[in-house]
């Protein structure tokens, strides 16, 4: 059933992949929200309420009922607003499935190493991105059917769930990149994602709200 009558809060924090990814879900969709920035080392008291079990961004708050966990929220948008396109997963049983597959290894298995090449250093930072670079290998050839070959197909009102994911967590790369001084997103090593990832970049939704590539070096080298 659609949803009316809309009151959408959406607690985030502007650096985090997480609620960047239901930020660009609701942009996509045209869903008007009110944003809230949360600081995460003082976090607000509705933060804490609406998500008692994590208390993690993003918070995802319709007419008064809260839910956490950016995946969880992203398909409860796609659901409570049926209407509102691009629809995030596809209509098809089996294809539904397979990109709830890889959307919840783009949300449980990429980012924890993707967080250890940050905040480690030397050897364990480089056993860190050889594990990031060995799951994104996995993904270029197991998920060879749903990565698109053409770039000039990756359009905002054509864009799905794991697209929201992938750009999330590597929009930021060639910060990352400047600050550690390695390859996250290699051309050569894994060129279906280096161009995906760039064509995303490139569209007028995602470009608008990436921050500036400044900010993200100085916040970088202050969190690494
Ligand atoms: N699995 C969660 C991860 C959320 C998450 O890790 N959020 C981080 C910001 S990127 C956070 O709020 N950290 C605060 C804390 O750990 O206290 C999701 O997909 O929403």
């Amino acid at each position: 059933m659609e949803a009316n009558n809309n009151n959408v809060r959406l607690h985030g924090m502007w650096a985090s992949v997480y609620s960047k990814r239901v930020e660009y879900a609701l942009k996509l969709k045209g869903i008007p929200y009110e944003y809230v920035e949360e600081d995460l080392m003082n976090k607000s008291q509705a933060l804490v309420e609406h998500n008692p079990i994590h208390k993690k961004v993003p918070v995802f708050v319709h007419n008064g009922k809260s839910l956490a966990e950016s995946l969880v929220i992203l398909e409860y948008i796609d659901e409570a607003w049926p209407t509102h396109t691009p629809r995030l997963l596809p209509e098809d049983p089996y294809e539904r499935a397979m990109v709830r597959f890889w959307a919840n290894f783009l949300t449980y298995q990429l980012p924890p190493s993707a967080k250890k090449v940050f905040f480690c250093s030397g050897e364990a930072q480089d056993e860190a991105l050889q594990e990031l670079h060995e799951k994104m290998t996995l993904m270029e050839d197991e998920m060879i059917d749903l990565i698109p070959k053409d770039e000039s197909s990756i359009t905002a009102e054509g864009l799905g769930i794991l697209d929201i994911q992938l750009v999330t967590l590597f929009a930021a790369h060639e910060a990352q990149e400047e600050v550690l001084g390695k390859k996250i997103v290699d051309q050569e090593k894994h060129p279906l994602i280096y161009s995906w990832v760039n064509a995303l970049k490139n569209l007028p939704v995602i470009k608008d709200s990436i921050p500036p590539h400044d900010t993200l070096v100085a916040a970088l080298k202050q969190w690494s």
